[in-house]
């Protein structure tokens, strides 16, 4: 484990990377016009190509969504394809202006690694995947069990610790790659595939027969995905942090994808108005036009429509909304006041 955190921290190097300096992270995408954003090599609901080569999922949503704040136009952004083990780096160096790409909030990547993470907008945790034929369906029955993960994650510390407090024994089968870890449990060379329930969920859904496979129902770890920026730059920290909070709140007023005009010209709401530009000064507070967050509605859709399309039932995958609800649904998605 100790040899994994070393690892991990001298790839990301922060001490040889310089931090953004204040309203330079703007500045250069403007000038350039693109947003450099760091997505994964491949993971389905997450980012993914679709049969036309444009990549999908919620992360290269999100990356679309501050692309439009920006820059007005949510096709602007030239996707960096990162692994778990280059992301921090691509990060903290500046190859990237931010990371969407499932990646858990936590204390020493937040701290240790030049970067900040902004709002959380996922709550997972890590799950297994058995094969019904193995007769398991809970977790406490894994005892003496191979099981396959991907390296330069949260797994393997979440599972050493998962061990550790249950007694529980089982020999753990690494990967650097995603795929190879996958045909590894698929052809049978481990008991189980461990990784966040929603990336089991749609790897499960785009196996060829999907109900050979179970999702055990224990979850080990908390997986708070935040997306994260550089630190040093506190304009684009909160451009990004209040554009994923937008999406949240345009799903609690009601404002979508398709109705966000509407909205616009018509809403009495003067919480409506403020996000979406009408009123107030939101969006050059930050060095941006007015209609920033509109941009952004207007690109992606709030975050219900973003969910069910890449995760919900307009999606292969459906993986109910559980803790992804909105908060005064019952789950935990929150927007601070926009005002
Ligand atoms: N949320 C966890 C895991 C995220 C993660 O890296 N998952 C792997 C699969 S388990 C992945 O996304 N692979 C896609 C890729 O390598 O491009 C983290 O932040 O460490």
């Amino acid at each position: 484990m100790l040899r994994c955190l070393l690892g991990l921290l001298l790839l990301a190097a922060p001490a040889f990377a310089q931090p953004a300096s204040p309203g330079a992270t703007l500045a250069a995408v403007r000038a350039r016009g693109t947003l450099n954003c760091g997505i994964s090599t491949g993971d389905p609901a997450w980012s993914q190509p679709d049969s036309r080569g444009v990549w999908q999922g919620v992360d290269a949503d999100i990356c679309r969504a501050v692309a439009a704040a920006v820059l007005g136009n949510g096709s602007r952004v030239a996707w960096a394809h990162l692994t778990g083990q280059n992301r921090f780096p691509a990060l903290s160096g500046g190859q990237v202006e931010m990371l969407a790409r499932t990646t858990t909030w936590t204390f020493l990547r937040d701290s240790m690694l030049g970067i900040n993470f902004t709002a959380p907008y996922f709550f997972d945790g890590q799950g297994f995947l058995v094969k019904v034929s193995s007769g398991v369906e809970h977790a406490a029955q894994l005892e003496g069990a191979s099981v396959c993960f991907v390296s330069a994650s949260t797994h393997e510390l979440n599972l050493q610790d998962w061990a550790r407090s249950t007694g529980i024994r089982f020999q753990p089968v690494i990967f650097a790659d995603k795929d190879e870890a996958r045909r590894a449990y698929e052809s049978g060379r481990c008991d189980a595939y461990t990784a966040d329930a929603s990336q089991i969920a749609a790897v499960r859904a785009a196996f060829p027969n999907p109900a050979e496979h179970r999702l055990l129902p224990e979850l080990i770890s908390k997986e708070p995905y935040a997306i994260s920026v550089r630190q040093g730059d506190d304009q684009w920290f909160d451009i990004v942090r209040f554009v994923v909070f937008a999406l949240i709140e345009a799903e609690e007023l009601g404002i979508t994808q398709a109705n966000a005009d509407r909205m616009l010209a018509e809403s009495p709401s003067p919480a409506v108005q403020r996000l979406l530009g009408k009123s107030g000064d939101l969006g050059p507070s930050v060095g941006l036009e007015r209609a920033w967050l509109l941009n952004a509605i207007k690109a992606v859709g709030n975050y219900g429509e973003i969910y069910e399309r890449h995760l919900g039932e307009g999606s292969q995958v459906r993986l109910p909304r559980g803790y992804n609800r909105l908060w005064n649904r019952g789950g935990l998605l929150w927007s601070p006041p926009i005002r």
